[in-house]
């Protein structure tokens, strides 16, 4: 059976939680033909990556899709591209706070995803969920992760597909948005997840 291998973030930026770990851990062990794999990464520029090609080195998969929170975000974003850019607002975890640095010096300025954008769209919005295709992942450890994979991807293991989602913010003990509502329900993340995965399954 193809394996997947699905990554979230732990929290950040002083939050308790983080939305894409908590949709990711409720994930099922098979979705379709998927064997599903999950797992929690760092929210370190120098840590993230390492422990996610560990994990690829390990499993085996032929997908990989990274997952993330985007707190400003009210859609679940499929990301584009990823650019060769390290630039934080915030200090990651390990207190490092990169400006104006490239990921990889010498290295593209970009890659794209291997993932069915149009398609992943398509099937969420079909779905009745908010979904949008995404020009930018940011230039926080995101980024640096999905610039990573995409990188590993397409020049060591070009049979496996990666890709990266961000998802809104979501709070079990407060308000996320001034209103008093978080934008998506988790139920609503889990279910977008779901659909991500069968819609980049379809391609392989
Ligand atoms: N979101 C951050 C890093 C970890 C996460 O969940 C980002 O968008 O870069």
């Amino acid at each position: 059976m193809p394996r997947a291998l699905i990554s979230g973030f732990e929290p950040f930026g002083g939050a308790s939680v983080n939305a894409s770990f908590e949709a990711v851990r409720r994930l099922p062990g098979r979705i379709g033909t998927l064997d599903i794999t999950t797992l929690q990464l760092p929210t370190s520029y120098a840590r993230a990556s390492k422990v996610l090609l560990d994990a690829i080195a390990r499993v085996d998969p032929v997908l990989v899709l990274c997952v993330g929170e985007a707190g400003e975000r009210t859609a679940l974003n499929i990301e584009r591209v990823a650019i060769n850019v390290q630039d934080a607002r915030i200090a990651d975890n390990d207190g490092a706070q990169p400006v104006d640095l490239p990921i990889v010096d010498g290295a593209p300025a970009a890659y794209f995803t291997t993932l069915p954008v149009r398609a992943i769209h398509e099937s969420l919005a079909a779905a009745g969920l908010s979904s949008a295709i995404s020009n930018s992942a940011g230039t926080f450890v995101c980024n640096h992760l999905f610039y990573t994979l995409m990188q590993f991807a397409l020049t060591e293991n070009k049979r496996l597909r990666g890709g990266f989602l961000h998802v809104p913010c979501w709070r079990s003990d407060t308000a996320a948005t001034p209103n008093g509502t978080p934008p998506m329900i988790l139920a609503d993340i889990v279910r977008g997840l779901t659909i991500v995965l069968e819609a980049s399954a379809a391609t392989i």
